[in-house]
């Protein structure tokens, strides 16, 4: 189902769990600012998903809550995380939705990394 992005930070959402090691993930990497680790339902032979470390609901939250370190922070580990995996090259797509319209399901700020086949055109 998807949630409505303007609710308060629910400190029992999946990848809060994630982040506090109470559910297991597989994870591709970590700093201060960001944990990333595979979907658990892939739609492309690499789906990475990264999320800040901070209780942050959704974009728009983010950019307006969090401090200028985790933006760069976060930025600068999903530009990481695409260099280290060889993505770069052949290519990949980001994307995170935010709310209803978008399908946000997971009320945590995530963003999408997908790549490892042609990806086609962009999706409205
Ligand atoms: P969305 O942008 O909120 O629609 O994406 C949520 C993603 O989280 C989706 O691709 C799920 O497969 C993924 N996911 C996950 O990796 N592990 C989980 O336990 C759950 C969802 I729930």
């Amino acid at each position: 189902m998807p949630i409505d992005a303007t609710q308060p930070y629910d400190n029992q959402n999946i990848f809060a769990k994630i982040l506090r090691g109470e559910i297991p993930s597989k994870a591709v990497y970590e700093d201060d600012y960001a944990y990333a680790f595979h979907d658990i339902n892939p739609q492309a032979p690499t789906h990475i998903l990264v999320i800040p470390r901070g209780a942050y609901v959704s974009w728009d939250d983010f950019s307006a809550r969090a401090s200028d370190a985790e933006i760069a922070g976060f930025i600068r580990a999903v530009g990481h995380i695409a260099r280290e995996n060889g993505l770069v090259a052949p290519g990949y797509r980001l994307l995170a939705n935010a709310g209803i319209n978008a399908h946000q399901e997971v009320p945590h700020l995530h963003v999408h990394i997908f790549a490892g086949r042609p990806l086609g055109p962009m999706l409205a």
